[in-house]
């Protein structure tokens, strides 16, 4: 979703179930607005906050108009995956694999995954992308765009997210300290923000914009004038 929205709306962390709510990103271009879910992963979470994650993923697969199922190209077709499936067989809604991570691996090793995946019969299309490096991301675009409906947008086209700046900054210190901690600690992180000084964002803004800037001018040897 970052990828699309060429925006950090979604925290980004090596560790499994980070995304803990249903987080909402916003697409604009001139003719068409796109919502994107971003919601936990469905996992085999009996208890808790487990429970209601998993909870949150599966109320929004009856909510939207599609559903893009992600899964790693590295993995042979699972036990979990066939309770995932299980759940996607039961929803209304169509369904695309999208097989991430492909700058991982060769296309020979991608094949016998999309098989696996392919005959559950379950998915409207598959398409292969690296949500890393970008390749294939815009398909997904052109792809939802056919499912989108005529109407009045849900949203202004300026804003990428909902999500109040509060919850931003909570989840851009969580995704920080679960990318510096280890076993169980990450999953027993919370962040609640107290307060939040603009003034300083101000500050740094215009000032690490004009660096860059500045260098991009530089290393291509333009002159600039600012
Ligand atoms: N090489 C590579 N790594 C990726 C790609 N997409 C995501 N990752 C990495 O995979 C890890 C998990 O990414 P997340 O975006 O947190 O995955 P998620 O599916 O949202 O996981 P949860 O929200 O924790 O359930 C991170 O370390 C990412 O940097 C990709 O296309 N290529
Ligand atoms: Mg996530």
């Amino acid at each position: 979703m970052n990828q699309i929205l060429g925006e950090k709306v979604s925290i980004v962390t090596d560790k499994p179930q980070t995304t803990r709510n249903r987080i909402l990103g916003i697409y604009n271009d001139p003719n068409t607005q796109i919502v994107f879910l971003d919601t936990p992963g469905i996992h085999q979470g009996r208890r808790g906050l487990n429970k209601r994650m998993v909870q949150t993923a599966l109320a929004t697969l009856n909510e939207v108009d599609l559903v893009f199922f992600l899964v790693p190209p590295d993995i042979s077709f699972g036990v979990e995956d066939a309770l995932i499936t299980d759940h996607l067989r039961r929803i209304k809604t169509p369904i695309i694999l999208v097989v991430n991570k492909i700058d991982t691996v060769s296309q020979d090793q991608i094949i016998p995954v999309l098989q696996a995946y392919h005959a559950t019969g379950i998915f409207t299309d598959v398409i292969p992308i690296s949500a890393l490096t970008g390749k294939n991301v815009d398909r997904l675009v052109e792809v939802s765009k056919k499912f989108t409906s005529e109407g009045t947008p849900f949203f202004p086209d300026d804003i990428a997210t909902d999500q109040p700046m509060r919850f931003l900054a909570s989840e851009i210190i969580r995704e920080k300290a679960i990318l510096k901690t280890r076993d169980e600690v990450p999953y027993a992180i919370a962040v609640d923000i107290e307060k939040i000084q603009r003034k300083i964002l101000q500050k740094l803004r215009p000032r690490s914009m004009w660096s860059a800037i500045h260098k991009k001018a530089f290393s291509s040897g333009r002159r600039a004038v600012f």
